[in-house]
């Protein structure tokens, strides 16, 4: 009984590997940055290492002000809370700062990229795509699932 269960489970977990590596990331689309004041942080960014601030926005359901610098085909998302309750404001009052989450581009959709790597066990922070920061449809996974690192998926919307 016991041999079979296990048996089953180490099937279904390759099985999976096989049948459902379907996702398909172009690139990463951006490293979203952890800082307590984009005014006073921005200018390294742009005075040091040259890069150009295209787009400042407010996320109200993320409670952060965000700027966007391209750097290639990478872009870098400065994150500022905008609130004490922000989960932005709570990972810096933690000591944390820096790169706080890595986005991924999925080419063949976020939905179906979150339903591949919930089959395969990863935990998810959003069950299916929003609206994020630029209009992206965007969805998080949790750090405890991906390597430590807060892991969001998203894509140009159609
Ligand atoms: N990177 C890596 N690990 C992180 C993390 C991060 N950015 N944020 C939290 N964690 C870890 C913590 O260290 C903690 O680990 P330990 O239990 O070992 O200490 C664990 O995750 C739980 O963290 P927490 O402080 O208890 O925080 P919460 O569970 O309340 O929330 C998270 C964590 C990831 C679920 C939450 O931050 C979240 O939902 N993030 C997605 C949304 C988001 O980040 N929005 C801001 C950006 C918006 C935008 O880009 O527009």
């Amino acid at each position: 009984m016991v041999v079979s269960f296990i048996f089953c489970t180490f099937a279904r977990h390759f099985i999976n590997i096989l049948i459902y590596n379907n996702m398909k990331i172009s690139h990463i689309e951006h490293l979203g940055i952890a800082v307590q004041s984009i005014e006073e942080s921005l200018p390294f960014f742009t005075d040091v290492l040259g890069l150009e601030c295209y787009a400042t926005e407010v996320v109200e359901d993320q409670k952060v002000k965000t700027a966007f610098l391209k750097c290639g085909e990478v872009k870098l998302e400065l994150l500022e809370p905008t609130s004490p309750e922000s989960t932005i404001q709570k990972w810096l009052d933690k000591g944390n700062k820096g790169v706080h989450h890595v986005a991924f581009c999925i080419e063949d959709g976020v939905a179906n990229a979150l339903a591949e790597v919930s089959e395969k066990g990863v935990r998810l922070i959003d069950q299916a795509p929003r609206k994020g920061a630029e209009g992206l449809n965007i969805a998080f996974l949790h750090p405890k699932s991906t390597a430590g690192i807060l892991t969001e998926l998203c894509e140009h919307p159609e």
